[in-house]
């Protein structure tokens, strides 16, 4: 399991991440110069604004009496004039590690790596007879970044380290470290939005912005060492370690970085002297260990069709090249498997359990305007993050965006009431550190098609159900989860209205960033009950209604919710066969838009199956169709899974081979999505949620449990006729190893922590035995179904009947 490449990396999206959830750096493996770029994820401009606007509450029944008139263009006019808020804030570049070599830069043999087995990036090249190699980890358990540099001949290591940043900051020598202080700006724009406060420091001393603090050191095995501000300077070594430190004034979504803000120093320093009290072999076993614990817990291996094998050994390809190969039609699904593990490695390096969740680039960003601020959207992006965190068995690390959520619902209360006196919480279309839930926009400059969407409150909190439907945590339900997944009701409750037949809309409502064809013949954004809106709220209120049985509490909230549930207007079909995207059957403004929101209820969303509702989910495929199989890297990704949703695994493999089309850093020709040389999903530019989404997909592609019914290989592909993949997890806490032959299941195991009642559906008739424990008790499947009891810890096979 690695990614390799035999010359350095020329730009940003050829270098190589690694993380620890916390810090991240992209090495590139420079011969002569080496640049570590380096992140830091609570790094952000800004500091707690609410943002709130009263006007939007004023201006609310106007802009549903002009859409209740179908005056559509006027009602968006109104609504991005009266109802937004300010941009959220952007998340920063910390700086670089630079290393300069005194050997020239002429390394043959050449070759870098990063193994995702262990999380270590590797360079390794001569120079003459002398043979160097160079190691860099991010550690989760010691909280800093070591490098190790070694020189096969005794006293040839010569280099200078130096640190800098983008942001306003100093370097200075203290003793034998090198200290690099600095701090952010009290506000940074989006790069698509420019004011004359669009990158603002504050005052130094009396700032209200972040400071920040990175602290490097060396420990040498031999030769001499000096410090001053240009750099640590290693003469005549064999091997050095450098240990790299960095931390923030970061002290919660509410407080001022600037003003109430911890000391970052007395933090980074304290990591970097535990650190260097350590030999460098006990922190890098300490570091694999501790990412060999989560990563670990899920294998895939997918066999080749055999007659295809064009080309031996893939794997000896450069990674970038075995993409190119992949376009070009080479069967090699060991790439599959390798971008599968790739989104759980990425995984484990930007979202850790106290951290902050990955956000549009996970934690590695090197723009002080990043794309989209990095920040989090939430109509789709944020969200997509995290999609494989409970399949793929990484539970742990869905805790940040969870946590997140609660922030969010704090300030979201704020927000419901100020800007449309309801109850409960909203969120909008982006949030950032200070956790933002007020709509973006400027007061006026967003396009409502995407800055107006107060839906994000319905969205998120099906991480928290999908946390506890995986987890089955009742203490975590009932203490955490189900109160903001109620107030994230009352608001929905509240939003709705009544659309005079009976039945309850929203209204506004978009589909975000699609815009319709309004009568008038102009593009307008918002509607009333776009199917998105009916279909979150669906989904949030079926998810409440299932905790408070689950907790055996809250009777009454659960009965208007399920009498909300049966008054929310039904879906409809349009004049295509299509599952409509907004309540009217307008024209598309673009049948190939790259979001699909309206097909939320099949996937993520479990509303819409096969068997619950068999014409609305036919035409939700009508609409997949419809939407073709190109787009952004994200939506790429989505596709996988919904192809997977719908049972086709060949179309959902063909979206993955589109997304796995390598795309270069500023190449023209490269139009729509797929993957940098590095792998990094390019929408472009680089965002990490299609990352996330394939990994996600594939698992999608061989698991499924939504629905009550754990499906086994729902939408296998002709191309991997033979496979193994173990440490799937299920709704009901079930963790899934299946086998497969000839595109058939040759056997499944099936293990549930805590026990449980389990439906298994092999699409073949199955019989189910105990294969540990307790005495053997055999039980065939009714059809391809088998209903059946599984006792905590004991280990069950499901094999092909006869
Ligand atoms: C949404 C998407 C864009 C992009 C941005 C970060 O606005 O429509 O494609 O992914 O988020």
């Amino acid at each position: 399991m690695n990614l390799h490449y035999f010359s350095p990396a020329k730009v940003w999206t050829e270098a190589l991440p690694i993380g620890n959830g916390r810090l991240g750096a992209m090495v590139f493996g420079g011969v002569e110069s080496e640049r570590l770029q380096l992140n830091e994820d609570t790094l952000w401009s800004g500091s707690p604004k609410a943002g709130n606007n009263p006007r939007a509450r004023e201006a609310l029944p106007e802009i549903r009496r002009l859409l209740a008139e179908e005056k559509y263009e006027e009602a968006d006019a109104l609504c991005r004039k009266e109802m937004l808020g300010p941009y959220a804030q952007s998340y920063l570049p910390l700086g670089n590690l630079t290393l300069h070599f005194e050997h020239g830069n002429v390394g043959h043999p050449y070759k870098r790596s990063l193994d995702i087995g262990e999380a270590i990036a590797r360079t390794e090249y001569r120079v003459g007879e002398a043979e160097y190699v160079r190691e860099a980890f991010a550690s989760c358990p010691d909280q800093v970044l070591v490098v190790r540099l070694t020189a096969k001949h005794p006293g040839t290591l010569n280099f200078t380290a130096k640190l800098d940043s983008p942001l306003r900051s100093y370097v200075r020598a203290e003793g034998t470290r090198l200290v690099l202080r600095g701090q952010a700006p009290e506000n940074a724009d989006p790069n698509y939005y420019h004011s004359d406060r669009s990158f603002a420091y504050g005052e130094p001393g009396a700032t209200d912005g972040m400071r920040f603090a990175g602290y490097l050191a060396a420990a040498l095995d031999d030769g001499d060492f000096s410090a001053d501000p240009d750099g640590l300077r290693v003469r005549n070594a064999s091997g050095a370690t450098l240990i790299f430190s960095a931390a923030t004034s970061y002290n919660g979504f509410d407080r001022s970085p600037g003003r109430e803000g911890v000391d970052p120093d007395a933090k980074a320093s304290a990591w970097l002297d535990a650190a260097l009290g350590k030999s460098y072999e006990a922190l890098r076993s300490a570091h694999i260990e501790d990412y060999r614990s989560l990563f670990d817990r899920v294998e895939l291996r997918l066999g080749a069709p055999k007659e295809t094998d064009a080309l031996a050994d893939p794997e000896s390809l450069a990674t970038d090249k075995r993409v190119e190969r992949y376009g070009d039609g080479l069967a090699d699904p060991g790439l599959a498997e390798l971008i599968f593990q790739y989104g759980r490695y990425l995984m484990i390096a930007s979202s850790r359990p106290g951290t902050l969740p990955a956000n549009l680039q996970g934690i590695w960003n090197e723009h002080t305007r990043a794309p989209w601020s990095s920040n989090w959207t939430l109509n789709i992006n944020a969200e997509m993050n995290y999609w494989p965190a409970e399949t793929c068995n990484l539970a742990e690390c869905h805790e940040p965006l969870l946590d997140l959520i609660g922030n969010l619902a704090a300030n979201g209360a704020e927000t419901a009431r100020v800007n449309y006196g309801a109850r409960g919480w909203a969120a909008h279309h982006n949030t950032d550190i200070w956790c933002q839930s007020a709509p973006v926009g400027a007061f006026g400059h967003g396009d409502p098609s995407w800055a107006f969407w107060p839906m994000a409150g319905a969205w998120l909190c099906q991480h928290l159900w999908e946390h506890y439907a995986f987890g089955g945590d009742k203490e975590w339900l009932r203490d955490r989860a189900y109160p903001i997944m109620k107030e994230a009701a009352l608001f929905g409750l509240d939003w709705l209205i009544e659309d005079g037949n009976g039945h309850l809309i929203t209204s506004p409502s978009t589909s975000p960033e699609h815009r319709f064809v309004a009568p008038s013949g102009e593009l307008a954004s918002l509607s009333p009950a776009a199917t998105m809106d009916l279909s979150l709220l669906w989904d949030l209120f079926t998810n409440c209604i299932e905790a408070s049985e689950a907790l055996g509490e809250d009777e009454a909230f659960l009965r208007e919710l399920l009498a909300a549930r049966e008054r929310l207007l039904p879906l409809q079909i349009g004049k295509h066969g299509q599952l409509q995207e907004w309540s009217r059957d307008f024209e598309d403004e673009d049948v190939h838009h790259r979001h699909v929101s309206h097909l939320f209820g099949v996937y993520p969303g479990r509303q819409l199956t096969g068997e619950a509702e068999p014409e609305l989910f036919a035409a939700a495929r009508r609409s997949l169709e419809r939407r073709g199989d190109g787009g952004t890297g994200w939506s790429l990704g989505w596709k996988i899974g919904l192809w997977a949703r719908f049972g086709d695994g060949n179309r959902s493999r063909r979206l993955l081979s589109n997304l796995l089309t390598l795309v270069r850093e500023n190449d023209e020709r490269s139009q729509g999505g797929g993957v940098y040389p590095n792998l990094f999903d390019a929408h472009p530019p680089f965002q990490i949620d299609g990352n996330f989404a394939a990994t996600a997909g594939i698992a999608e592609m061989l698991l499924q449990s939504h629905g009550g019914c754990i499906r086994l290989l729902p939408s296998l592909p002709d191309a991997w006729p033979e496979g193994f993949v173990r440490g799937l997890r299920a709704r009901g806490g079930a963790e899934i190893a299946i086998r497969w032959e000839q595109g058939k299941l040759s056997e499944a195991k099936l293990v549930s922590p805590a026990g449980g009642t389990y439906t298994i559906d092999a699409a073949m008739p199955v019989v189910i035995e105990s294969v540990n424990g307790r005495p053997v008790e055999t039980k065939a499947s009714n059809g391809t179904k088998v209903m059946f009891e599984a006792a905590p810890g004991q280990t069950y096979a499901v094999r092909p009947l006869g």
